[in-house]
C-alpha cells in the first residue's frame, strides 16, 4: 500500500457507521461490527478508510450534530472500542481518517448550553452566531440566509427571563448552531480536538463544510444568484461560502498535523460550483486533498466526462495535490441509480415523491460498472462509499415514517433526503437483516433485492460487482495507475473515453454501437464482451505493450 503522502493515490473506504455493521443487535451499525469486517476490506483492497461520525451526538443528522467531539456515542461503542478498531486497523496496513464537524456543533453541545443560560454580549455567546432580530421587536431573522436543509437559518431563543430574545444562525439543522470561526477559543478547541484524535493515531480528518466555517463580516443579506453573477463570480454572492478567511483555519490545522509523523492528511469536503473553487482548499499548506465533486456531478457523457478530468487534473495539478475521484458518499443518490436518471439534482435531496419517473436499474448498475472502472484507472485518489462495491441501489421506497434525514421534515415531506443511501449493508444474502446483525432489527428498513446483492452471494460470482471491485483494485494496486499518468488515445468516436495510464489503455464507451476493442490482453472488463467488441455503457482495461 502507498508510503510516503499515501494519500496521493489511496483508494478511501467511506464507512458510514450506522449501516456498516452491527454488533450488538440493536439495529444500529457500531465501532465493533467495523473491527469485525476489517478482513473483509483488507480483501477488497483499499489503503484507508475515512469514517463518517462516531462522537457523542443526539443523531438528529445521523452524527453530524456533535455534543462532544472527544469521545465515542454509545450507540456507537467506547473509546475502548475506538483504539482496538483502529489498532486492527493498522495491523491490516488499512489507514484511518476520522470525520470532523467544525463549521457546527450540536444545540446539545455543553457550549451552547451555556450560550443560553448566557446573557446576550457575554463571551459564551460569542462562540456561536448569536444575533438580534431585525423587525420592531426583534421578531424577524437577523438575515434572508436560508438553510441547506429547507427553511430560515435562523432560530430564536428564549432568554433565560423567559422573554423572545436573539437569534441564532445554523446553516443546516435549528439542533446544529455554528460556530463563529472569528473567536480565538473556537481555534483553540479544535486544535485540542485535532490534537486528541491524532494522540490516538489517526491518519488524518475529513473536514466537513470546509467552505462554510468563515461567513463574511455583518452577515449580509444573500444576493440572489442573478445578481452574484454580475458581481462576476460562481459563487461570490454567497456570504457564507468560500470565504477567503477560511484558508487561515487550514495553514493552522496544517501546522498542527505536521507535529505529527505517518504523513497525517486533510481532505476538505467543498460543495462549490466549480472544479476550481473546490481545488482552492488545497494548498501545499492547507489541505492535502478536496472531494471532487465536480466528477461525481457528471452526468454519463462522453464529453462531459473528458472535459471535468482535463479540468480536474489541470486545476488540482496547479496548486500541487493529486485530484480525488469520487462518485458516491452518504449525501447523494447512489451511482447505480443515479446514473441512470435524466435531469435531477445529484444530491439524494433532490428527488421526491413528485419527482419524474425512478431509475432503470439495469441500466443504472451498468453504467455504475463502467462509471468505477473508469474512475479506479485515473491517477489520484479514489473514494470509494461503502456498498457501492456491491452495486447497491439507492433504495426510494421506503416508508415515510421511517424516514429520518432532517431533510424530509425540513421540507415538509417534498424532498426524501438522503435515507435512500444509507441503507444497513447486507452481509449474508439468507439470514436476519442479511447479516447486518444477527436480531434482524435494523434502523431503516432493507428491501428484497439485498438477498441477491449480499456480499456472501456476490463473492461467489465472478462476474459481481464485488468481484470487479477486487479486480480493479488489484489491478491498479500493481500497475501502480494512482501515481500515473493519464494520456488521451486519439482516433475514437465523440461517444468513446479513451486513455492510457502506464502500460494500460482504458476504453469507456458511452455510444450505442459497439467499439473496437484494441490489440493487447484484457486485464478487466466492466461487463460482458462481446467479439472482442466493447458493448454500450462498459470499460475495459487493455494490456497494450
Ligand atoms: O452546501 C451544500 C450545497 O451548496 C451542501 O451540499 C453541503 O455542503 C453538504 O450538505 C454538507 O454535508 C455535510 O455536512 C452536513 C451533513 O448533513 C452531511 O451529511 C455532511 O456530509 C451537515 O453537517
Amino acid at each position: 500500500s502507498p508510503g510516503a503522502e499515501w494519500w496521493r493515490s489511496a483508494v478511501i473506504y467511506q464507512i458510514y457507521p450506522r449501516s456498516f455493521a452491527d454488533s450488538n443487535g440493536d439495529g444500529m451499525g457500531d465501532l465493533p461490527g467495523i473491527t469485525a469486517h476489517l478482513a473483509d476490506l483488507a480483501d477488497l483492497g483499499i489503503d484507508a478508510v475515512w469514517l463518517s461520525p462516531f462522537m457523542t451526538s443526539p443523531q438528529k443528522d445521523a452524527g453530524y450534530d456533535v455534543a462532544d467531539y472527544c469521545d465515542v456515542d454509545p450507540l456507537f461503542g467506547t473509546l475502548a472500542d475506538f483504539d482496538a478498531m483502529l489498532a486492527e486497523a493498522h495491523a491490516r496496513g488499512i489507514r484511518l481518517i476520522v470525520d470532523l464537524v467544525p463549521n457546527h456543533s450540536s444545540d446539545q453541545h455543553v457550549w451552547f448550553q451555556q450560550a443560553l443560560a448566557a446573557a446576550p454580549g457575554s463571551p459564551e455567546r460569542a462562540r456561536y452566531l448569536f444575533r438580534d432580530g431585525r423587525g420592531e421587536h426583534g421578531e424577524l431573522p437577523p438575515n434572508n440566509w436560508q438553510s441547506v436543509f429547507g427553511g430560515p437559518a435562523w432560530t430564536r431563543v428564549t432568554e433565560p427571563d423567559g422573554t423572545p430574545g436573539q437569534w441564532y444562525l445554523h446553516l443546516f439543522d435549528s439542533s446544529q448552531p455554528d460556530f463563529d470561526w472569528t473567536n480565538p477559543e473556537v481555534h483553540a478547541e479544535f486544535r485540542r480536538i485535532l490534537r486528541f484524535w491524532l494522540d490516538r493515531g489517526v491518519d488524518g480528518f475529513r473536514v466537513d463544510v470546509a467552505h462554510g466555517l468563515m461567513k463574511k463580516e455583518g452577515l449580509p443579506d444573500f444576493m440572489p444568484a442573478e445578481d452574484a453573477g454580475s458581481m462576476g463570480g460562481d459563487s461570490v454572492g454567497v456570504p457564507y461560502w468560500g470565504q477567503p478567511e477560511v484558508h487561515d483555519v487550514y495553514r493552522e490545522w496544517h501546522g498542527v498535523l505536521a507535529e505529527y509523523d505517518g504523513d497525517r492528511a486533510l481532505c476538505a469536503e467543498a460543495w462549490m460550483p466549480t472544479v476550481a473553487e473546490i481545488a482552492m482548499w488545497v494548498r501545499s499548506d492547507e489541505m492535502h486533498q478536496a472531494f471532487n465533486f465536480g466528477y461525481l456531478m457528471t452526468e454519463w457523457d462522453a464529453a462531459k466526462l473528458r472535459d471535468v478530468i482535463v479540468e480536474s487534473l489541470r486545476e488540482y495539478h496547479a496548486v500541487g495535490a493529486p485530484s480525488t475521484w469520487v462518485l458516491s458518499n452518504h449525501d447523494v443518490i447512489r451511482h447505480a441509480s443515479r446514473l441512470a436518471l435524466t435531469a435531477d439534482s445529484p444530491q439524494g435531496d433532490g428527488i421526491g415523491p413528485n419527482s419524474p419517473g425512478k431509475p432503470d436499474p439495469v441500466i443504472g448498475l451498468r453504467r455504475a460498472r463502467g462509471a468505477t472502472t473508469l474512475m479506479l484507472a485515473l491517477p489520484g485518489s479514489a473514494y470509494v462509499y461503502q456498498g457501492e462495491e456491491l452495486g447497491l441501489p439507492e433504495v426510494i421506497e421506503i416508508p415515510d415514517e421511517a424516514r429520518q434525514d432532517p431533510t424530509w421534515f425540513r421540507t415538509n415531506h417534498e424532498r426524501y433526503g438522503r435515507d435512500g443511501c444509507r441503507v444497513p449493508l447486507p452481509w449474508v444474502g439468507d439470514a436476519p437483516a442479511y447479516g447486518f446483525n444477527t436480531t434482524g432489527a435494523s434502523w431503516l428498513p432493507q428491501p428484497p433485492e439485498w438477498a441477491r446483492l449480499a456480499r456472501d452471494v456476490e463473492a461467489e460470482d465472478a462476474a459481481s460487482t464485488l468481484s470487479l471491485y477486487t479486480t480493479l483494485l488489484t489491478e491498479r494496486r500493481a500497475r501502480g495507475l494512482g501515481t500515473g499518468t493519464l494520456k488521451w488515445v486519439e482516433g475514437y468516436d465523440a461517444e468513446v473515453v479513451a486513455f492510457r495510464n502506464g502500460n494500460v489503455t482504458v476504453i469507456a464507451n458511452l455510444g450505442s454501437e459497439p467499439v473496437a476493442l484494441p490489440a493487447g490482453s484484457v486485464i478487466v472488463a466492466s461487463g460482458p464482451l462481446a467479439d472482442a467488441s466493447l458493448p454500450t455503457d462498459t470499460t475495459v482495461w487493455v494490456q497494450t505493450d
